[in-house]
């Protein structure tokens, strides 16, 4: 499964085109409506939220609910396209009211691009670097989640820091079996960050408040779990085919992410090996893990356990107390370019991840199992499982 997106941040339209999705897939308008609107929600977000309620149409692919197996398209309409028609018309000259952008922001695309593309406007550059293109993933991420959710598997994410601000949440990833806090889901989505522990929620908003104030931005970090993995997706055998880096790949495709851990991550490897390694055991009739250090992921292949990512978001690089940069006109020394902006879209990186997660897993199913009908796929899977079932031998 595979995805492409188009689209300028203020265009008409962001546009996904999602290939290999098998025939036979249930899609539910409903889930996809719930991916969209859970990217645009958290505290900290601008006022181009207020603009959009991001509605993802399918125009292919998709008959009566069901996938056909050719190429799904999705478009996502852009409310504030309205104020931009002049200013990003595809033909025409530029309007007097839409100055070109040349004050660079420290941290954003626009001067590498700027130098890459021997363009004169950095507009030209920060409409598609914009992290607005994200909403088109999340649609094609929606897809993938409908593939797992029928093959039992669920991806969730949740909130772990915001700039100086951490929950510790190391109970709720110390799984020993596939089993998450019944009410773990229900916390995450109910706080405005998507953090479960309500009082450093409450903490996160004042810092992003604070931040606001001050002018600045806030970065943060998020955990992504899949839970209900069937062990030996990916590869041992061959570099590009290690899920552990597909995976890396996905999230750091996400704009603003700078780290990546798996599982116990950086601080885990400072424990021995006999401490760090997952003792295996037999529960219920299949191998599992002691602990899960190893984040479910061992020798490039998902070993059965949840999954876990934590990944790092940088600060997003709009501050409305600009940094020093240099005007490419004049080459002189000059403040840096403020666009309405977001303080804070850790929460919504997070969801973004999941997509990008979810997508990842369902291709690995795809590969493993058959990629022509989900029928085919599920009597595959059950084939493997039988297999692997300890008791069954
Ligand atoms: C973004 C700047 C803001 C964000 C945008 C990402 O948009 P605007 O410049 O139109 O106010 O709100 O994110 C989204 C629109 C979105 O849907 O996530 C940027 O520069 O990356």
């Amino acid at each position: 499964m595979q995805y492409v997106t188009s689209g300028e941040s203020h265009g008409p339209k962001l546009t996904t085109i999602v290939t290999g999705v098998p025939a036979g897939l249930n899609l539910d308008e409903q889930s996809i409506a719930s991916d969209m609107r859970r990217r645009q929600s958290g505290y900290g977000r601008g006022g181009r939220q207020i603009i959009e309620t991001d509605t993802a149409t399918i125009t292919s692919g998709v008959r009566f609910g069901k996938t056909l197996g050719s190429p799904v398209s999705i478009d996502i309409v852009n409310k504030d396209w309205k104020n931009w028609t002049g200013k990003m018309a595809a033909f025409g000259n530029r309007p007097d009211e839409c100055p070109r952008e040349v004050t660079p922001r420290p941290g954003h695309a626009d001067i590498v691009g700027f130098m890459k593309t021997n363009t004169d406007d950095c507009r030209d550059i920060l409409e598609r670097a914009s992290a607005r293109e994200t909403a088109a993933r999340v649609a094609a991420g929606a897809i993938a989640r409908e593939l797992l959710a029928e093959v039992g598997v669920e991806v969730f994410s949740w909130v772990k820091s915001i700039a100086d601000v951490a929950t510790d949440d190391s109970c709720l990833i110390d799984y020993t079996n596939n089993e998450i806090p019944s009410d773990l889901l229900a916390r995450i989505e109910f706080s405005e960050v998507r953090c479960p522990d309500d009082e450093v929620t409450q903490r996160m908003i004042k810092r992003i408040d604070e931040a606001k104030e001050a002018g600045e931005t806030c970065g943060g970090t998020f955990r992504v779990v899949a839970t209900g993995l069937v062990p030996g997706l990916g590869s041992y055998s061959e570099a590009t085919s290690r899920l552990t880096s597909k995976l890396a790949a996905s999230i750091f495709s996400i704009p603003a992410i700078k780290g990546l851990e798996f599982g116990a991550g950086f601080a885990g490897v400072s424990q021995l090996g006999t401490r760090f390694h997952d003792e295996i055991a037999i529960l219920s009739g299949s191998f599992v893990r002691k602990t899960n250090n190893a984040g479910g992921l061992e020798g490039g292949m998902t070993n059965g356990m949840p999954l876990i990512i934590t990944a790092a978001m940088k600060p997003i690089p709009t501050c409305m107390n600009p940094l020093e940069t240099v005007n490419l006109d004049t080459l002189e020394v000059a403040k840096s370019s403020k666009e309405r902006s977001d303080v804070c879209a850790v929460p919504a990186a997070a969801v973004v991840a999941e997509a990008e997660v979810s997508l990842v897993l369902a291709d690995a199913y795809i590969e493993m199992f058959g990629n022509t009908c989900m029928s085919d796929l599920k009597a595959n899977l059950k084939h493997y499982k039988d297999r692997l079932s300890v008791i069954s031998r």
